[in-house]
């Protein structure tokens, strides 16, 4: 079983990822922070914690991390997520206080006293983990790995070169990608290849828990929000795109995704392609292969993870 910290910000994909992480064997989810990004972060945290009272898991601890981006002022994804970044279900109000540490102080003591290293998984903004690499260097050979979706080899989905995550706080991502540590990264390449159908969603439905009725509500909202490629025709079905449970899925099993070890660099200078990720995918360069990066999906198998997701949780 990995050690694992999950870094998010709810999120109707997200919310698949905290899920698919709850659900498996392979992961001992070891505590939940929230980052600004889908959403301010006061909402944020709230549908993180809501999130878990759903599961049955208010035991595993959530904290709020940083309420702006390193440098720059917090671009949110309304348009995407809703007013309260999880429009389309009603989720339960927690049944346990908000805890007042921060997500740095949380990450900083689960790495100090864990004997095993820790896997740091990033479904918004990297500030947080930026956060906590400037500020605890010792702690940093206690991360095992560091898997994030965010970013894109090709193409872009908040500016024609930009991935949202890594546009609302590009800085952060210049510093995961240079820390040095083990990182892995899931960007549009592969995420919009992990898509669920309407089939799919009724499929989840029916399985009938909570969770699962829940989860089939959210999607069916997110649903409304998918982009259509532009070479789509009329008989073209554009799936839902599942990006945050890349990252999370990797962890429970590297073997549904193709990765191949590249040099990533962010741009988070003031031009056109502010916040991409520069992926040097012919290794034109020479640098040094810092990412594991992301292209391809065994989707029978991931979608085969979702259902075994929502079959786990039981009313
Ligand atoms: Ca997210």
């Amino acid at each position: 079983m990995k050690k694992v910290i999950l870094d998010c910000d709810p999120g109707h994909d997200d919310a698949m990822a905290l899920l698919m992480a709850i659900a498996s064997e392979k992961i001992d989810l070891l505590a939940v922070t929230t980052s600004a990004g889908n959403q301010k972060p006061e909402k944020t945290f709230a549908n993180a914690r809501k999130l878990l009272a759903l599961a049955k898991k208010e035991e595993i601890p959530v904290a709020m991390g940083a309420s702006k981006p390193l440098r720059r002022e917090l671009i949110i994804a309304e348009e995407v997520h809703g007013e309260t970044g999880l429009d389309g279900a009603e989720l339960p109000e927690p049944s346990v206080a908000a805890r007042q540490i921060s997500a740095n102080d949380l990450i900083a003591d689960i790495l100090r006293n864990s004997e095993e290293k820790v896997t740091l998984i990033a479904t918004g903004p990297l500030t947080n983990i930026a956060i906590f690499l400037l500020s605890h260097p010792e702690l940093k050979e206690k991360i095992e790995q560091i898997s994030f979706m965010g970013g894109a080899c090709f193409g872009g989905n908040y500016s024609p070169h930009a991935e949202f995550n890594i546009y609302v706080d590009p800085e952060a991502a210049d510093i995961v990608v240079k820390s040095g540590v083990s990182v892995a990264m899931f960007g549009l390449d592969v995420t919009l290849k992990a898509q669920l159908f309407e089939r799919d969603i009724q499929e989840i439905r029916e399985i009938g828990n909570q969770v699962a009725v829940t989860m089939a509500d959210l999607l069916d909202f997110f649903h409304l929000t998918t982009t259509v490629p532009f070479w789509a025709d009329e008989n073209h079905v554009e799936g839902i795109h599942m990006h945050d449970p890349c990252a999370v899925a990797y962890v429970i099993d590297p073997t549904l995704f193709k990765v191949y070890p590249m040099n990533v660099q962010v741009e988070t200078g003031e031009n056109l392609s502010l916040g991409s990720t520069v992926v040097d995918y012919d290794n034109v360069l020479g640098r040094e292969k810092n990412v594991s990066v992301g292209f391809e999906v065994d989707l029978p198998r991931f979608r085969e993870l979702v259902m075994d997701t929502m079959k786990y949780f039981n009313d």
